[in-house]
């Protein structure tokens, strides 16, 4: 059966959560800013949305930079929010965990997953099925994202990046060869600024020029061990397995308060969806937690956490519900209101395993 791998990559991701919760943002220029602190300006560009990048502005330039090629726009600078990002992040691995068998998270925004058993081979289902998952993620979450299948993980990162935003490309094995050879060397992954030079040095610009390059002097130029994978990914071979995680070792989900608030009622129904959410996610993946732990971040932004182990490992929702209550309740009591909420459960374990260990011990 042939091989079939998707490669997803959300499109000007901590950019585009923002246009999310405020969609005026979406006219507009919108810079993402770490700020370091010195001073008001210093820092760098995280990302940028696309009206952004028009003028030149992208992830890792000097923020000073940015606003200086985005004078006279209305551009907006936003701090950047890594919980909030990874809050999306996980719900969206989540959302792929539940879809595929085998799903590799290779970053914050990407993952590989394996589409070969759902499909049988088939590339056109492949599209069909990958077109759904898009559907699903902007329903669901209100953002887009770009898709590459093809048969390995090299291809399927190069076609998810060859289309943006909103990209899907499929490409099966017989064209992967057509696909990649106009493509730039740097186009596959691994290939960065220094291993660039020196192939450009020696006359490789193209992935076909890399391709046809002979074997043994490409092993003295840059050494075996990437010689040999380049030249296979350049005629689009790659048998590099996905990454799976086996077990997963916590869940969380955070969210911001609708106002800041210190009513534990208040703050435990507008977290009930979260909980019920990540519940899902526990059932589904067949597992068992036996520590709850509740965070809060205050107005002021310090983060504190209470946490509870059970006596024994469960995945009963009442329990989560409950442990959830009372941790909420101490800790509105110690510190008043919080902005934020969020609920991790951990010590996790396969509930299968463990029936299979309770049938060996009765
Ligand atoms: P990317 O997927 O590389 O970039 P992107 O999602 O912003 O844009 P694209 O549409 O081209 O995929 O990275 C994912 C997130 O990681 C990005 O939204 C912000 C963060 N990031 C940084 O903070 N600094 C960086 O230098 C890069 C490259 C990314
Ligand atoms: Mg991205």
């Amino acid at each position: 059966m042939l091989r079939v791998i998707g490669h997803l990559d959300l499109d000007y991701f901590f950019a585009q959560i923002e246009e999310v919760e405020n969609p005026s943002l979406k006219s507009l220029p919108t810079v993402v800013c770490v700020y370091s602190g010195r001073t008001e300006d210093s820092g760098v560009v995280s990302t940028a949305n696309y009206k952004a990048r028009e003028f030149g502005v992208r992830s890792g330039i000097p923020i000073s930079l940015a606003k200086r090629r985005l004078k006279g726009t209305e551009a907006v600078y936003v701090p950047v929010d890594q919980p909030k990002y990874a809050a999306y992040s996980d719900r969206i691995m989540g959302l792929m965990r539940r879809e595929f068998d085998e799903v590799e998270q290779s970053g914050i925004d990407e993952a590989f997953f394996n589409l070969t058993s759902r499909t049988q081979g088939d590339y056109a289902k492949a599209a069909a099925l990958t077109s759904q998952i898009k559907g699903q993620i902007l329903k669901v979450e209100g953002l887009t994202c770009s898709i590459g299948v093809g048969p390995n993980k090299v291809v399927s990162k190069i076609a998810s990046d060859s289309k943006k935003p909103d990209g899907l490309t499929v490409v099966e094995p017989t064209r992967a060869r057509s696909f990649l050879f106009p493509l730039p060397v740097d186009k596959i992954p691994g290939v960065g600024p220094k291993t660039s030079k020196i192939l450009r040095e020696n006359g490789i610009q193209s992935i076909q020029s890399l391709a046809v390059f002979p074997s043994q002097k490409l092993e003295d130029i840059i050494g075996k061990k990437l010689a040999v994978y380049l030249h296979k990914a350049a005629n689009g071979q790659d048998d590099e397995p996905l990454a799976i995680e086996t077990e997963t070792s916590q869940l969380s989900r955070i969210i911001t308060l609708k106002a800041d608030s210190g009513n534990p009622t208040e703050i435990l129904s507008q977290l009930a969806p979260s909980l019920k959410d990540l519940h899902e996610r526990l059932t589904s993946q067949n597992l068992f937690f036996r520590t709850v732990a509740i965070l809060g971040i205050r107005p002021d932004l310090s983060i504190h956490t209470r946490s509870r182990t059970l006596e024994v490992p469960t995945n009963d929702y009442l329990v989560l519900w409950r442990s959830t209550k009372d941790l909420l309740t101490t800790l509105v009591a110690d510190l008043g209101e919080l902005r934020r909420a969020g609920i991790r459960v951990s010590d996790m374990m396969d509930a299968l395993k463990q029936q299979s260990l309770s049938e060996f011990l009765g």
